[in-house]
């Protein structure tokens, strides 16, 4: 659900600070992670590919050919307060886009590409969250 996604982007966005000098993104590309999910906020730049990479790490969540990590992704998804209802749903809408991109060789590249098809699918399934929504869970991470 779009509640259960609030908790998971709320928490991922936190190493995005971590990742800013390694990646190259730079704040005039994104402010805050929150803004992923703005309507306006166009996921194009790969250098917010390389951030994914640098943040997913930091919690284990891919694996060494910058795919994501299956059981690491859905045990994540599932730490967080009714994350059971979202985190195979979560797993199946990124790695179906990760299916699509495969012929990427650039990890950056790829990424942010999924990263794209992973918003507008999750947008289309009713489970992409409100930047209100991150807002107010926010303070518990
Ligand atoms: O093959 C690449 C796999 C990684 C793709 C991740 C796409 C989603 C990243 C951006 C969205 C964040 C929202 C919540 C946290 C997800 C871990």
């Amino acid at each position: 659900t779009a509640e259960v996604m609030s908790h998971v982007t709320a928490h991922f966005g936190k190493a995005l600070e971590e990742c800013r000098q390694e990646s190259g993104l730079t704040e005039e590309i994104m402010e805050e992670f929150k803004h992923f999910w703005s309507d306006d906020f166009e996921i194009v730049h790969r250098e917010l590919g390389c951030a994914i990479i640098c943040m997913s790490n930091k919690f284990s969540l891919m694996q060494e050919d910058s795919r994501m990590h299956h059981q690491n992704m859905n045990e994540y998804v599932k730490s967080f307060p009714n994350g059971e209802v979202l985190s195979a749903k979560m797993v199946e809408l990124i790695h179906n886009c990760e299916k699509i991109y495969d012929d990427i060789e650039e990890d950056c590249s790829r990424v942010v590409k999924v990263a794209a098809c992973f918003k507008r699918d999750a947008t289309k399934e009713g489970i992409a969250p409100e930047v209100a929504m991150i807002e107010a869970v926010i303070e518990k991470y």
